[in-house]
């Protein structure tokens, strides 16, 4: 049986990094666009966005997003992803207003958690306003499980229509409040999916290595970039989001996980 295409997403900035944190942070329009050019040639295939304002502070704003956006779509093709969780406390009302300008994907939370001291707030009248404006857009949805009783508030969710049939997964582990970056909550939580759904893993700091380097031999798909990790190695930041990429290329090529193109990821995920 020919191996699954490897589907890379790259997180290339979040919305809790600053250049203090990172000095080469990718903040500006320009800055994000490189950036993505950059992981995209690298292999990546979905671009996770946020983006920050003129201060480089996170923001929802519309016209950030549809800058950064044709600014990426003027250097190369791949598949956007905004998010919708922006920065812990963003109002509701921003979150989603971007979703107008129609990107391919978009990201749902789905739950309320600690996030390090603060709160992430995704109540289930939250989720069901983004998740509607997602249906609306007809945009796919990526949902963002940072524990495993939002694999039951998905199924819930689902059952009553919040959610459209076609969704991918993302498993986000080790945030502190969420689930661990361990094999064992990864196996656990994929044991519950049903069969055919494609899934991506996202591990925050040291565990971005292991935990995506174990979903490729899972047949998952994985998340790279600054938004989830800085480092290279202990102690040694990433020059950028291509150079995380490039190395789980290298392992990919090893483990014989064809790195999927665009269009393979694309028609993976029922886009095409
Ligand atoms: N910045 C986090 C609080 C998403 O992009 O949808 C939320 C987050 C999830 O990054
Ligand atoms: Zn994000």
């Amino acid at each position: 049986m020919p191996t699954k295409p490897l589907i890379i997403t790259c997180a290339i900035v979040g919305a809790e990094l600053t250049r203090e944190i990172y000095p080469h942070l990718p903040l500006t329009p320009a800055e994000l666009a490189t950036a993505a050019v950059e992981a995209v040639a690298a292999g990546a295939s979905i671009i996770h966005l946020h983006v920050r304002d003129e201060q480089g502070k996170p923001t929802q704003r519309l016209e950030v997003f549809q800058e950064v956006t044709e600014q990426i779509r003027r250097r190369c093709d791949c598949i956007l992803q905004y998010s919708t969780g922006g920065a812990v406390g963003t109002p509701l009302a921003e979150r989603h207003q971007s979703l107008c300008l129609r990107p391919e994907m978009a990201t749902l939370s789905m739950g309320s958690m600690n996030f390090g001291p603060e709160i992430y707030e995704n109540s289930e009248r939250t989720i069901e306003t983004i998740a509607a404006a997602i249906r609306t857009e007809n945009i796919m949805p990526e949902l963002e499980i940072f524990d495993f009783g939002m694999l039951d508030t998905t199924e819930r969710l689902l059952a009553k229509g919040t959610i459209p049939p076609r969704f991918h997964i993302n498993f986000v582990l080790g945030v502190p409040g969420g689930m661990a970056a361990t094999p064992q909550n990864l196996f656990l939580l994929t044991q519950s999916l049903k069969p055919g759904q494609t899934w991506t893993v996202s591990a925050i700091g040291r565990h971005q290595l292991p935990l995506t380097t174990l979903a490729m031999t899972m047949g998952g798909h994985i998340r790279l970039g600054l938004e989830d990790n800085i480092y290279y190695r202990k102690g040694q930041l990433a020059l950028s989001n291509a150079q995380l990429i490039q190395r789980s290329v290298r392992i990919a090529c090893e483990l014989e996980r064809p790195v999927a193109t665009v269009a393979e990821a694309r028609a993976m995920l029922g886009l095409a």
